[in-house]
């Protein structure tokens, strides 16, 4: 076996006739300059080179190859450029066997779908999520994939960014075998065993016939789920291109799309969300804290919230043990969390057996005592605070010394709590959105005394039960719940200025949100803003300017959608404007001698995303966010702020 290398990134072995060659460019072998010029060296050397009768090529580590390299992205192109390396590998005139070994994504899957044929890891997992990031791929693959899957199940695939398991790639013929063990051995008997006068190519094969229907319907989920995003939709005109078009002009027609797409604010946007997830949770000065480790999750209070923390944290693994006050609220608790994973079943999200597992992990008692066995107890009990300490109180006595007593309050202030404690420095926010088993936001608060191992701790947690941890210090409301505060009062300024709700509601969800502020507040009800208002009033400055109109409608009796009226009227369930409501914004203004203004859409939503970076800012300034980037991720995430935009901090400095 003779070892050879051809960057710093492709080495390669000879043995037996066939040249291994291998992608080591961590952490996820993506395609940098160094992997595509060495990839070509590699594939010229095996043409060129009698001993090679064919090539195997394969990654190092965990992953074959995560795609383009995204740091590259936005900076002048280094040739060669993929589709080159790519061409390169299917004109050899030796067979190409992918020996994937983990995930094959992006430009990964389109370097594999260019091999004669392609054997996968169990483990390994394919797609082309090139349409999270605001683009499509641009080496071949709506051109390869439908000439081995059809048009309807590449539309799948690549309008919805869908990332596959090995077996789902098997069936849908998009690679050759499955290897349960030795992935590198059972490729290299594979290649051997081709006959290399038959080589297979995707390029040249045609599209497998399908019906129209089956088409029409995967373009019309796929552009339903996309909201207005360019990319996605593009995805699908060029698959629907492949069945009809020449190769050639199908690669030509998919690269110009990429290269739009590349430059455009929608990728830059999509780009930017992609690298504030992966620095989301990452504490400064914590990277050498452990974790401590978590079996068994207790949770208190099983209603709403408590049962969908729980079935996050079953589906995370964890033993779970629910507490509710007596027997009758417990067997309701179970059947509730129950309910969740049987929908899940029913979505196919989950089979059975995943199911029984799950079960078999969950208790559900009246008997606090059995906390005691718990390495963490998340509270999700009513958010009164004489409520949340007495029962902080309580667990102190009941949960072992190092355990960790998690709050999952959304208003109040965790210190407090944690101070009525005898373990201050053991507790810590978790702030779950609703419904906690399917919103991906989870923020962390890192109160006063909370110790850097528990922080740590509950971070790990919070991304075994995959959710996207975000870093919160104490203030009222989080991050989240203080942004959305200053963009709610800003939209009340401007209906009292002029706009109307269902101006601002049409700007914004034209904007990208999928619903605008009022009916967002007429979903959620009026009720809990209306009471905390009530609250403020007697420390409110009365210098400050309050808008009286969400009052007024609640002393109506309009508490939202559930009462049928709020900012709205809700005939058969349908979102109507109100005269009613009209004339009382018409009187408020009236009251305080506003002369209504016209605003345009712009304006509208130029003024809301001010407030929100204002907002934004100040929670940076006190250190509430740790980074602009947090903050986008948690109004995307839990508000609804389009993600093609990059968030209130990112699309600000864009304007
Ligand atoms: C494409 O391929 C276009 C082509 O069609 C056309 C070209 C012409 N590049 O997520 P993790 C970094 S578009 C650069 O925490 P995991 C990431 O920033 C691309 N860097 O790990 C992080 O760095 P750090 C299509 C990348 O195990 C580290 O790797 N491909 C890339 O949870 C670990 O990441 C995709 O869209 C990259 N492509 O998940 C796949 N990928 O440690 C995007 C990752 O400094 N990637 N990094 O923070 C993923 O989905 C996940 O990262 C992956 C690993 C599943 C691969």
């Amino acid at each position: 076996m003779s070892a050879l290398r051809f960057s710093d990134t492709i080495s390669a072995a000879l043995a037996d006739g066939i040249l291994v060659v291998t992608i080591d460019n961590a952490p996820v072998n993506a395609l940098s300059a160094d992997v595509r010029a060495g990839l070509m060296a590699a594939f010229d050397h095996a043409e060129q080179s009698a001993d090679v009768a064919g090539v195997v090529l394969t990654g190092a580590g965990s992953s074959f190859i995560g795609g383009a390299d995204i740091k590259e992205f936005g900076k002048p192109p280094i040739e060669p450029h993929l589709p080159d390396v790519i061409s390169r590998i299917e004109a050899l005139g030796k067979p190409v066997v992918a020996a994937i070994n983990g995930v094959a994504l992006g430009g990964g899957l389109e370097v594999a779908l260019a091999c004669h044929r392609r054997l996968a890891a169990l483990t390994a997992k394919l797609g082309l999520p090139e349409v999270k990031l605001g683009i499509v791929p641009g080496a071949g693959g709506t051109q390869r994939l439908p000439r081995l899957t059809g048009i309807a199940a590449a539309i799948d695939m690549i309008a919805n960014g869908r990332i596959i398991s090995a077996a789902e790639a098997l069936k849908l013929g998009i690679i050759d075998g499955v290897s349960g063990g030795a992935l590198l051995i059972d490729t290299i008997a594979d290649i051997k065993a081709i006959d290399a006068s038959s080589l297979r190519r995707t390029g040249p094969l045609s599209v497998p016939s399908e019906t129209l229907e089956a088409v029409d319907k995967a373009a019309a989920d796929a552009l339903r789920k996309a909201r207005g995003q360019r990319a996605p939709a593009e995805a699908v005109r060029l698959v629907r291109f492949a069945a009809t078009a020449p190769f050639s002009e199908g690669l030509a027609e998919e690269r110009r799309t990429f290269i739009a797409l590349r430059d455009s604010e929608e990728a830059a946007a999509l780009r930017h969300v992609f690298f504030a997830e992966r620095a989301a949770g990452k504490v400064e000065g914590l990277e050498a804290v452990a974790p401590r480790k978590i079996e068994t999750v207790g949770i208190v209070g099983t209603g709403l919230m408590g049962s969908g923390i729980a079935v996050s944290a079953l589906n995370g693994g964890y033993r779970v043990i629910g507490v509710e006050q007596n027997a009758e609220a417990a067997a309701k608790g179970r059947d509730r969390i129950a309910g969740l994973l049987d929908k899940a079943v029913q979505s196919g999200r989950l089979d059975a057996a995943g199911r029984e597992d799950r079960v078999s992990r969950l208790t559900v008692t009246a008997d606090m005592q059995q906390l005691a066995q718990a390495d963490i107890i998340i509270e999700a009990v009513f958010d009164d605070l004489a409520v949340k300490t007495e029962l902080f109180q309580r667990l102190d006595t009941i949960v072992r010394a190092d355990a960790i007593l998690a709050t999952n309050t959304s208003y109040l202030d965790p210190d407090v709590i944690a101070a009525a404690t005898q373990r201050p420095e053991r507790i810590v926010g978790l702030h779950f959105f609703s419904p906690a088993h399917i919103m991906r936001l989870l923020e962390v608060v890192n109160c006063k005394k909370t110790a850097p191992d528990v922080l740590v701790t509950a971070l790990g947690l919070a991304k075994r039960l995959g959710k996207l941890p975000i870093v919160s210090g104490v203030t009222e409301g989080f991050i989240g719940n203080s942004i959305f505060s200053a963009y709610r009062r800003e939209a009340e300024y401007m209906v009292e200025d002029g706009a109307s709700p269902q101006e601002i509601d049409a700007a914004l969800e034209a904007y990208g949100f999928p619903m605008g502020p009022f009916a967002v507040f007429d979903m959620a009800g009026l009720e809990i803003a209306w009471a905390r208002r009530k609250r403020q009033a007697v420390t409110r400055d009365p210098a400050e300017r309050y808008v009286v109109i969400a009052d007024r409608l609640c002393e109506a009796g309009r508490f939202g959608q559930k009462t049928g009226l709020g900012w709205y009227a809700y005939p058969d369930g349908k979102r109507t404007v109100d005269p009613t409501v009209t004339e009382m914004i018409d009187a408020a203004r009236a009251e305080k001698d506003i002369v209504p203004k016209r605003f345009t859409a712009d304006e509208i939503v130029s003024r809301l995303l001010k407030a929100m970076v204002d907002e934004g800012n100040a929670l940076l300034s006190r250190g509430i966010a740790a980074r602009a980037s947090d903050i986008d991720l948690v109004m995307i995430n839990g508000y609804g702020f389009p993600s093609s935009k990059g968030g209130p901090m990112f699309a600000a400095g864009r304007r």
